[in-house]
């Protein structure tokens, strides 16, 4: 429900559009992000609209998430693994100084986005782990907490009474489609094939993934998520990988990817649709060649990649083949609702004066 306008931030929020005809530099700047997370995108809007930078922009989008746990799939209390335990994967990139800080199987520190600010911002590394990266989100400051709800111990009582299923072993004994572990290899006489069927992992992924370009064209991409449930521990996803869970290049675009981020990984779609628009190839393109690669040796793939070029232009593509159900993704988009136009396929959303265009795209 649209909120009273507050006329100051509407004027911020126009200067900086910069939509209409008389400006020149384009439609930027741009928020962009995976999945109708609206309160990500306002929270990063108003970080540039108060004089942010595109990576304070992208941090603060992708903090909102954590804080309101977006879907269940972003930040604490959400997916649990094995061992019901949730943990945390995130990365920023500047895409000015190629800078990228990242985090991967954090634990007990909420906001996972903020600690790979600090990878990018107090060290020469791009991406620490586990209870050691707890022990340096601890030395930046934060804090050291449970990251359980109700929710997240329940989902994996669930599991446990449902013999641990599903799970992501395969080749093991005994059998993991009918049991819950300890798993060990068989031996080569037990081996009788996989037990594992690549079926595609569709149990609720939702990860963010956010790109800003700022009016002067500075680009950063991030993305923050708590992977997905009933991961094997230690298992750390895309979202926190450069070139995979996302990529920046101020010389040629942004794109940020969401989906099987065991599969994702394997192919770099971020990279990969980022050095698609540095070759000229526009963002519908960029981002369909790089769905279709991935297409083509797994099937069943889960995912979409998002993908804007230096001109603010932007395009998204996805693919889901599971009982032959085309599912929509959902892109969040800041603009000043004076030119968006909702097509049948979307729907605009009021907050303040900004509005939010929630496009709808059906898989291919
Ligand atoms: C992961 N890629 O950890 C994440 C999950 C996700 O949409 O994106 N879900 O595999």
């Amino acid at each position: 429900m649209a909120r009273k306008p507050n006329h100051r931030l509407l004027l911020l929020s126009l200067l900086l559009l910069c939509r209409a005809p008389v400006c020149s530099s384009g439609p930027l700047p741009l928020i962009l992000n995976t999945w109708p997370f609206r309160n990500a995108a306002v929270a990063a809007w108003r970080t540039l609209a108060s004089g942010g930078s595109a990576l304070d922009a992208v941090e603060s989008g992708c903090a909102a998430c954590e804080q309101e746990q977006c879907d269940g799939t972003v930040g604490f209390g959400g997916s649990p693994d094995e061992s019901g335990e949730t943990t945390l994967d995130a990365m920023i990139m500047d895409g000015t100084t190629m800078n990228v800080g990242a985090v991967g199987d954090l634990r007990r520190i909420k906001n996972a986005i903020g600690v790979a600010r600090k990878v990018l911002e107090h060290t020469t590394h791009t991406l620490l782990a586990g209870e050691s990266a707890t022990k340096f989100a601890e030395s930046m400051g934060f804090i050291n907490e449970d990251l359980s709800t109700n929710a997240s111990c329940a989902l994996h009582s669930d599991w446990l009474a449902w013999n641990c299923q599903p799970n992501y072993w395969r080749n093991v004994i005994p059998d993991a489609s009918k049991h819950c572990g300890p798993y060990k290899p068989p031996s080569i006489l037990e081996r009788d094939g996989s037990t594992y069927k690549e079926t595609g992992d569709s149990y609720g992924h939702d990860t963010i993934g956010m790109v800003v370009i700022h009016k002067m064209g500075n680009i950063a991409a991030g993305t923050s998520t708590n992977g997905i449930k009933f991961k094997i521990p230690g298992r750390i996803g895309d979202s926190p990988i450069p070139g995979s869970g996302a990529y920046a290049d101020d010389t040629a675009g942004a794109a940020a990817a969401t989906g099987d981020g065991d599969i994702l990984m394997r192919f770099l779609p971020s990279y990969q649709a980022v050095e698609y628009m540095r070759r000229g190839e526009d963002p519908t393109t960029a981002c369909r060649k790089v769905i279709s690669r991935i297409q083509k040796y797994f099937p069943n793939f889960f995912g979409a990649v998002v993908c804007a070029n230096v001109t603010g232009s932007y395009a998204r593509h996805s693919f889901k083949a599971f009982q032959d159900q085309p599912v929509p993704l959902l892109i969040g988009e800041v603009s000043d609702g004076e030119d968006t136009q909702p097509s049948d396929q979307s729907s605009s959303l009021g907050y303040e004066n900004i509005k939010i265009t929630v496009a709808m795209t059906a898989y291919v």
